[in-house]
Parts: C-alpha cells; sequence; structure tokens
C-alpha cells in the first residue's frame, strides 16, 4: 500500500478540486496520491467494501487503511495535518469563514438546479434565486471586509470551498447567459469571485472543460446519468474534451448527439 494517503476522486468534481487547491496553496500537492474512479462504470467492489457501501467521493484513504468522507471534513484534516494552517488562526475570524463556507450547501443547489432546469419559462425564477444567494454573499463580504478582495487578507479555506463552484458555474455563463448584473449588490461578490478564479492554487479545471463535461447536466441529467437518446455521457474521459467540438448553447431547443458532440 502506498504510504501517502489516497483521495479516491472524479477529476471534474467540484468536492475533489476544493482539496487540490487547498494542496497547491499549502505547497503540498505531493503529499496525497489521486486515484481516478470512473462514474460511468459500476464502482469497485473492493472501494465500495472501504466505503461501507456509500459512492460520493471524494473519500481519503489512509496508509493504514482508515477512511474519511466528505470534502470539508477532509479539507480540514488536510489543513491540520499538511504544512501551515491556512484556516485563520484567530478564533473569531476562523467562526466567519466558516460562516461563509455555510452559505456553500444552498449556493451551489441553486446553480445546479438552475442549469438542470428543462422549463424556458421557469428560468427567471431559477436566475432570481441564484441572484439572491449572490446579493447575500455580497453583503456577507460588505460586513467583514468591505475594502479588501478576499473575505480576509488572501485566499483562504472559504475561497478554496466556492471557487470550485465559480467554476462549475461557468456552465449558466454558457447555456443561461448568466451574469451579475452591474451596481453596487454585486460589485463586492463581483470582485471576489474574479480574484477567486485567477488565483494561481486553483487552475485545475479550464472554461471549456467545464462546459463540454457538464453538457448533460444542461439537458437535466447529473452525476453520470444518460441523457435520452444518448449512449455515451458527457463526462467520458474518451475522446478527450480537448478534442470534441463545443455543444450546442440552446439547451431548451437542442439535444445533441453523441456524434454532434463527439462522444463516438
Ligand atoms: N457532500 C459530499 C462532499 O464530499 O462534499 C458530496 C460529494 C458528491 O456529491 N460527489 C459526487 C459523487 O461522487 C460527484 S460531484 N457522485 C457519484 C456517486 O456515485 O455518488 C452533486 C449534487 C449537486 C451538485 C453537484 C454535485 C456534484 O446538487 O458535482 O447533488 C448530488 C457531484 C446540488
Amino acid at each position: 500500500m502506498s504510504q501517502r494517503p489516497t483521495i479516491h476522486h472524479i477529476p471534474v468534481c467540484p468536492f475533489s478540486q476544493r482539496l487540490e487547491i487547498l494542496l497547491a496553496l499549502k505547497g503540498q500537492s505531493g503529499a496525497v496520491d489521486f486515484s481516478v474512479v470512473d462514474i460511468t462504470k459500476p464502482r469497485d467492489p473492493a472501494l465500495l467494501a472501504k466505503t461501507r457501501g456509500t459512492t460520493a467521493l471524494p473519500v481519503l484513504e489512509l496508509p493504514d487503511g482508515r477512511i474519511l468522507k466528505e470534502s470539508l471534513v477532509i479539507l480540514r484534516f488536510f489543513d491540520e495535518v499538511f504544512g501551515d494552517p491556512v484556516r485563520r488562526a484567530d478564533p473569531f475570524e476562523h467562526a466567519i469563514e466558516n460562516m461563509l463556507i455555510a452559505k456553500e450547501g444552498p449556493f451551489t443547489a441553486a446553480g445546479y438546479l438552475f442549469v438542470m432546469n428543462q422549463d424556458r419559462q421557469r428560468r427567471d425564477e431559477f436566475n432570481e434565486r441564484l441572484l439572491a444567494l449572490y446579493r447575500d454573499i455580497n453583503g456577507f463580504l460588505v460586513e467583514h471586509n468591505p475594502d479588501g478582495t478576499y473575505l480576509f487578507d488572501r485566499f483562504g479555506v472559504a475561497e478554496a470551498v466556492f471557487t470550485p463552484m465559480f467554476m462549475r458555474f461557468w456552465f449558466l455563463d454558457y447555456y443561461e447567459e448568466f451574469d451579475l448584473p452591474a451596481g453596487e449588490d454585486y460589485d463586492r461578490v463581483r470582485e471576489w469571485k474574479a480574484a477567486c478564479l485567477e488565483h494561481e492554487a486553483a487552475q485545475q479545471v479550464s472554461f471549456e472543460e467545464i462546459v463540454k463535461n457538464y453538457y448533460d447536466y444542461a439537458l437535466g441529467s447529473g452525476n453520470g446519468a444518460l441523457a435520452e437518446g444518448r449512449s455515451v455521457s458527457s463526462f467520458n474521459f474518451e475522446p478527450d474534451w480537448r478534442n470534441r467540438p463545443w455543444p450546442p448553447r440552446d439547451k431548451y431547443e437542442t439535444h445533441a448527439s453523441d456524434a454532434e458532440l463527439g462522444l463516438v
């Protein structure tokens, strides 16, 4: 068995990217082995036994066989065991960063429900729901660091948690023409989001990779499920996303075939 911990993961999964970002921030990218799981295939029984039947990834396996699940739990564990802590040292500031992290679940759900929505009549409703969450985060950042860029003085744990979602939400820019409206209700979160997206520790995925891989989500099929009439998932590793054409943007009108997506 490897002497380093192993993360079993899906390469394009946002929950796994937050771990990669934290390790990169700490200069500890080599401290962990990453083992790729293909969610379009039946799960390896050996891994299922280790997780006692659950399939959600990432999963951390320590060299002695102990298992940890849940990306936020693994993130905090990594922050404690490798290198200097990224978390705020001051207990109150740490609580503030945890308050922001607590907003990530509803934010993620709103973005994914929006991209998966298939009813054009309800488009504005999903758009407004996500904008309300952006305004809430804007207010939080204005309250705690009105003149800064990040929540505190540098890219920290909250940024590692949110950045992978900002990147996944590129699927909304592409398939829903989503854009933060102009104005002060969004200016602070706009600045935060832009700084998160361009941080050097967070460059594991690209706009093109997200847009192509998440096409099936835009048709309402999540987590490697197959859309109607298709035999290959847009998450397939082969052919490589770089060699596939851009999917059609009009998700409400057009459903591209395996061939049109360059998947066969
Ligand atoms: N809470 C877990 C964590 O580690 O933080 C969530 C992990 C997770 O959902 N992993 C997914 C998985 O392993 C891949 S990434 N699925 C394969 C399986 O067999 O379970 C999922 C959502 C969602 C938004 C995003 C994702 C996603 O809802 O990207 O719901 C399930 C999955 C808004």
